[in-house]
């Protein structure tokens, strides 16, 4: 039986129209959900939405329109989107949905059993931006004495009767486990921020709200509402069918085998989640990894500042497959990066069109002029040829460890090394010239050239799937011979279609790039 394989995107708030944010943390999600299909492995990819809470509350009254519709109306777009973007999650889940609010409160009779929750009141400091409770060090106050989080969210005082999870008596259990897992979060100086800031001291945490309604009820006390937080981590064991544990697809896919987030909400999935889970008896997931933020342009992204990008927008002008790529390759996954126009352009054309594009390009159409339009045959291999097959083979191993430790920029990286040495291999063969002059070679020369265009397109499916694809077809390459362990070698002989581009360039008005 194939390897289980369970991957989460954050839920999304639906306060909001998606943004290029929510669509970068589900890529890397889908780069990874599709390059572990291909190697065989049985994977559950999970994305959704966020939907209770006092921001979607606040949301829903400035629209003017009931919670529940408008939860329905602003889910759908991210659902949309999710589709535009060509993603493959196996389940979109709904913090309203029937099945959620079952684990929600089967979880809190857990904690509750454990004896890790107490009735009590909250008097301090609330961002309903990031649903978030801050202590008085953590505030900022500007110059109109107003108070802000460390994130810029303005916090308001908050005073009510609240549930308490005893967090603070989680503190030494939680540094015994990152000790014990030291992949658990990731990258390490994500690690490093956690792990210090538990070492700071855990205060117990408030997990009911009684100011307003919309959430889940807290099982035998309607007046109060779970905390949105805890609501929204337990997505991801409702999603695989809990509070039923003890056969089926929890346990099959529980523990996660990774959480993706934002840096923003690390310490909710590394500190927060780990500790609900273990106190309620259940397996902490096996790894979190926070990535960086985008600016624009150089420029904080904000909707007061007008600068949010709309991923439709920028796929309708570069492409999907073009975006897909920049976005996993212009930066360290884990750093953050900035957006720019020429940024784009310079990848799109320098290493999309020219280096990927122009290298298929080049041999396909030297495949269709000269041999007829098959799959040449290839005679004795010399070093030359045998060094890039070699170089195109070992891709494949290299990818795996790249993409276990969420390295995308570095897998990328990894096939531009091979797509360079083809490319310089074209220039040191020149096949044209042997046309005339020794058909057999030539026809040796394009046979490695295609073969280690197919190993490529293989390797590359999960982050361009539509361009990938339409490689392997003219290729010629079956439909069924594209996953890992059924990729085979190219048949000389093998009638190919005719070959056409599929790395446009940009061309650019402004800048006449
Ligand atoms: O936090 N660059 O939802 P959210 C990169 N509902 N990624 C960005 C980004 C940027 N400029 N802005 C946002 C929530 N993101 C909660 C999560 S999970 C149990 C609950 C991404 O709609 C990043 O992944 O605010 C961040 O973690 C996520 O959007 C936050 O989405």
């Amino acid at each position: 039986m194939a390897k289980p394989f369970y991957v989460t995107t954050p839920i999304y708030y639906v306060n909001d129209a998606p943004h290029i944010g929510h669509a970068y943390t589900t890529l890397a999600c889908d780069v990874l959900a599709r390059f572990k299909r291909l190697d065989g492995f049985d994977v559950k990819f999970l994305t959704g939405t966020d939907e209770h809470g006092q921001k979607v509350e606040k949301s829903a009254q400035a629209a003017g329109i009931e919670p529940q519709a408008f939860t329905d109306k602003v889910s759908q777009n991210f659902r949309d989107l999710a589709d535009f973007m060509n993603f493959t999650h196996d389940d979109f889940i709904r913090t309203t949905e029937a099945r959620h609010r079952t684990a929600c409160q089967d979880l809190w009779r857990r904690l509750v059993d454990a004896g890790d929750i107490y009735l009590g009141s909250y008097a301090g400091w609330y961002a309903v931006r990031d649903e978030a409770f801050y202590g008085e060090d953590e505030l900022t106050t500007g110059p109109d004495g107003k108070k802000t989080a460390p994130s810029g969210a303005e916090v308001e005082w908050v005073e009510e009767p609240s549930y308490f999870f005893k967090l603070s008596a989680w503190e030494d259990r939680l540094l015994a486990f990152y000790d014990a897992n030291p992949d658990f979060i990731a990258p390490r100086t994500r690690r490093n921020e956690v792990t210090s800031f538990v070492k700071g001291g855990l205060q117990d945490l408030s997990v009911s709200r009684t100011t307003f309604n919309w959430g889940v009820p807290v099982p035998g006390d309607d007046a109060h509402i779970m905390y949105v937080w805890l609501d929204a981590l337990t997505n991801y064991i409702t999603a695989v069918g809990y509070p039923e544990t003890a056969d089926g697809a929890y346990a099959r896919y529980w523990p996660a085998d990774l959480h993706m987030v934002g840096k923003d909400i690390l310490r909710f999935h590394a500190v927060y989640w780990p500790a609900f889970l273990m106190a309620a008896g259940l397996a902490p997931p096996k790894r979190v990894f926070a990535h960086g933020w985008w600016t624009n342009e150089g420029q904080k992204i904000s909707k007061s500042l007008g600068n949010v990008i709309d991923p439709i927008e920028l796929v309708g002008k570069y492409g999907l497959d073009q975006v897909r790529y920049f976005l996993l390759r212009e930066v360290p996954f884990g750093n953050d990066g900035d957006f720019s126009h020429r940024a784009m352009v310079n990848r799109m054309n320098g290493e999309l069109a020219n280096d990927y594009g122009n290298l298929a390009q080049r041999v396909l159409s030297m495949i269709a002029k000269n041999c007829d339009g098959r799959v040449p045959e290839a005679g004795a291999l010399g070093t030359d040829d045998e060094a890039l097959l070699e170089q195109a083979g070992g891709l494949l191993g290299a990818l795996r460890e790249k993409m276990d430790a969420q390295a995308f920029h570095e897998a990328l990286e990894a096939v531009w090394v091979v797509i360079r040495a083809a490319n310089a291999y074209v220039d040191a063969q020149a096949p044209w010239k042997l046309r005339k002059e020794d058909p057999a070679r030539m026809a040796t020369v394009l046979h490695v050239l295609a073969e280690t265009i197919r190993r490529l397109a293989v390797t590359t499916q999960p982050f361009m799937p539509e361009a990938s694809s339409r490689l392997l077809d003219q290729l010629g390459v079956a439909a069924e011979a594209r996953d890992f362990a059924a990729a085979r070698p190219l048949e000389a002989g093998q009638a190919l279609p005719k070959p056409e581009g599929v790395f446009p360039r940009f061309v650019d008005d402004e800048d006449g790039a």
